[in-house]
């Protein structure tokens, strides 16, 4: 399956390097070419020089107007204008009432979205608890795991960015959370081709969060 997608990833190149470098062209890709993008990315990546401009940008999502909204994370945090850091009381027992919205972009030289295979890798405090698939029932997948077995899973594989027609799309998503262990959790986010984490990669971001018992 990830071959395959990495094939067909890697055959829209010669299409993107036709000349789709518009944002327009960029959203027309959304039915499912989109891989184009990323499969630019990491195939430039993995030939060890990253594609000129390509940044990883990840941020705190306030969650304004939702009952985990967080009042520490700035208003306007963005992939423009990332807010990384957090203090977040642990949540209630066997609830995710005060989970931490994780966000993240990759942002051309232009600060346009590009699209791309990318992890979210958590260490420390905490745990992942959600990783949504990008694109609900379409051929775009997420795969959620816990890659040293203690219980709590702390990678999150997207082969896309969300692109469900709602809120966030053109983004990649996670969702972290802590109900037992004060103390400190980081979460990497990068460019990550071959779906095993971020200590191999080069183009990311991360966020922190602090929980407390309030
Ligand atoms: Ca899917
Ligand atoms: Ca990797």
């Amino acid at each position: 399956m990830r071959l395959a997608f990495r094939t067909a990833a890697i055959a829209t190149l010669s299409i993107t390097a036709m000349g789709l470098g518009s944002p327009l062209a960029l959203a027309h890709g959304d039915g499912g070419g989109t891989s184009g993008g990323g499969g630019s990315y990491g195939a430039s990546h993995d030939r060890g020089s990253g594609r000129d401009g390509v940044r990883a940008a990840s941020y705190i999502n306030r969650d304004t107007g939702a009952a985990t909204e967080n009042p520490d994370v700035d208003r306007g945090s963005s992939c423009a204008n990332p807010d990384h850091r957090d203090q977040q009381r642990l949540s209630d027992p066997g609830t995710a009432n005060r989970n931490v919205h994780n966000d993240a972009c990759f942002l051309d030289d232009r600060g346009q979205k590009v699209n791309g295979p990318a992890s979210f890798q958590s260490s420390g405090v905490g745990f992942i608890s959600a990783c949504p698939d990008p694109d609900g029932t379409g051929p775009q997948y997420s795969r959620l795991s816990d890659t040293n077995g203690d219980g709590r899973n702390d990678l999150c594989f997207q082969s896309s960015y969300q692109m469900t027609g709602a809120a966030g799309d053109l983004e990649f998503h996670a969702r972290l959370n802590n109900t037992t262990m004060p103390g400190v959790q980081h979460v990497v986010w990068c460019a990550d081709a071959d779906a095993n984490g971020c200590r191999d990669e080069r183009v990311k971001d991360g966020i922190r969060i602090h929980w407390n018992n309030g």
